[in-house]
Formats: C-alpha cells, sequence, structure tokens
C-alpha cells in the first residue's frame, strides 16, 4: 500500500520527461494522442494509489504535547524533502488539531494532549489526500461515578434475611477492565454493618444478612465503593443511610408495683 504512493511520486516524474520528450517529436499529433491516453491511464492509476493509502499508528491518551506518534516521510518512503516542496500537512476538521507534521523532519507529532474518552468519535485527520488512522490506547483515567449523588433508603426492622435493601450502580467511561466496575463495603464498614448487610460485587445489590431490630439501631450509614479493574484500580466511595422503620412487635409490659397500705 505504501509502495503505491511511493510510485506516485515516480510516475509523476515519468509524466513530467514524456511531456518533455512529445514536444520535441515532429510527429506531435500521435505522440499527443498516445500522450493523452497515457495521463488518462496515470491519472486513474494515480487516483487509485492515492485513495488506497492508509497510514496507521497508535499511541496512548494522554501523552504530553510534542510526542512523536511517527515518521511519515520514512513510513510512506519518501524522501522528507518532498513534504517540505509540496506543502504536505495535516487537515483536521477539529479548531485545534490533534496532531501536525513538521515538514523539516517528516515527523507526525501530538499537538496537544487527547483525551481517548472526549475524541473516541472523532474523524481521522488526513494527510494531503491520505487518511492517517491513529488508534488511541485507553490508560486508566476515570474512576467510576456512582449514578446517584445520595443514597438514602428505609428498611422495616425484621425484614427477612436475603432482602434486597437497594441497588447502586456505578459506571467508568475507560474502556476494557480499565471500566468495569465491582462493587463492595468500604474497608472502614464496622464489624455490626457487616453482621447485617451484605453487597453483590457485580450487580451492586445491598441485601440484609443479620437480624434488623429497631429498638438495637434505627439507623445504618454504610460507605460502600465501586472499583474498576484496571492494573492500578481507581475506587469511588459513596455513603448509603438505611432508615430503620419500627415495626409493632413488642408487647406491652406490665409493671406491677406493690404498695403496702394499712387502714389499722
Ligand atoms: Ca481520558
Ligand atoms: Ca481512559
Ligand atoms: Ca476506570
Ligand atoms: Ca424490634
Amino acid at each position: 500500500m505504501l509502495s503505491s504512493v511511493k510510485s506516485l511520486f515516480v510516475l509523476e516524474r515519468l509524466v513530467s520527461t514524456l511531456r518533455a520528450k512529445c514536444l520535441q517529436t515532429e510527429n506531435r499529433r500521435h505522440m499527443y494522442f498516445a500522450f493523452g491516453c497515457f495521463i488518462v491511464l496515470v491519472l486513474a492509476l494515480l487516483f487509485w494509489s492515492v485513495a488506497s493509502a492508509q497510514l496507521r499508528y497508535s499511541i496512548p491518551e494522554e501523552v504530553k504535547e510534542g510526542t512523536v506518534v511517527g515518521n511519515i516521510a520514512k513510513d510512506l518512503g519518501i524522501d522528507k524533502n518532498i513534504l517540505k516542496d509540496r506543502k504536505y500537512r495535516i487537515v483536521s476538521s477539529d479548531v485545534d488539531p490533534l496532531f501536525n507534521v513538521n515538514q523539516n523532519d517528516g515527523m507526525l507529532y501530538v499537538s496537544r494532549i487527547i483525551d481517548r474518552e472526549e475524541v473516541y468519535e472523532g474523524k481521522p485527520p488526513k494527510f494531503g489526500n491520505m487518511n492517517i488512522l491513529i488508534h488511541v490506547l485507553d490508560i486508566n483515567d476515570n474512576a467510576p461515578v456512582f449514578s446517584e449523588k445520595d443514597y438514602t433508603v428505609a428498611l422495616n426492622e425484621n425484614a427477612p434475611l436475603g432482602t434486597t435493601v437497594m441497588k447502586v450502580n456505578a459506571t467508568d467511561l475507560d474502556q476494557g477492565s480499565n471500566g468495569e466496575v465491582m462493587y463492595s463495603l468500604s474497608n472502614s464498614v464496622s464489624q455490626q454493618i457487616l453482621n447485617h448487610f451484605n453487597i453483590d460485587s457485580l450487580t451492586g445489590a445491598i441485601t440484609v444478612k443479620g437480624v434488623i431490630d429497631y429498638e438495637d439501631k434505627d439507623e445504618y450509614e454504610i460507605e460502600i465503593q465501586a472499583s474498576d479493574k484496571g492494573f492500578a484500580p481507581l475506587t469511588t466511595e459513596k455513603s448509603l443511610i438505611i432508615k430503620i422503620i419500627d415495626m409493632n412487635d413488642n408487647a406491652p409490659e406490665i409493671e406491677v408495683t406493690s404498695n403496702s397500705y394499712c387502714d389499722c
């Protein structure tokens, strides 16, 4: 594919040479006809060559400005002076382009920090008539985000074991394991909470694990956390408040007081 781009430049030179020779010959009419056919053929070939040419590179997101993406001149197999002579440059629909070509050294550079989560849907930049496909590799730069700012829920005392109290949800913008979320109770929660509640690491469902007694405790505040599965996981914590509803589960207690009275 890249050799076709190189041939583009060779063919251009060949056309120039032939044209010069044609002008010198006496039988110009026939030569012009042959030359015309040749031009059509060459243009078709050029069009095909350019249309099919494509460069591909990969870089991680968030690399600093000035990072080298690739050596365009070398990868096209052309002299970097040609890039300069023909004023090849990156064409982008973006007002603030992500990449630039240095016409002196033929290298493609990062113009500004690239956030994969921001530019993933962007159009590929063009170089002359060529698309350059630059795959921006994900890094784990987003922590999970809970769907709610605060979580508060009411729960009847004596709720059966296994009752789902609430289901929390968090999402993560990163890709693959960097964006997969798992839930847990925070390391800081008390033994009392661990005895009474459980969280499903996959679904975020919080369930009753022990006997809930309003007379024992009427409110729980549980720190839950969502972590991604990145190599260096990122974690977000959130409070869940569970208000226990009193049920009529205690019979009145009759207190009998005996008073001694003497009417004597
Ligand atoms: Ca990012
Ligand atoms: Ca990312
Ligand atoms: Ca992440
Ligand atoms: Ca009770």
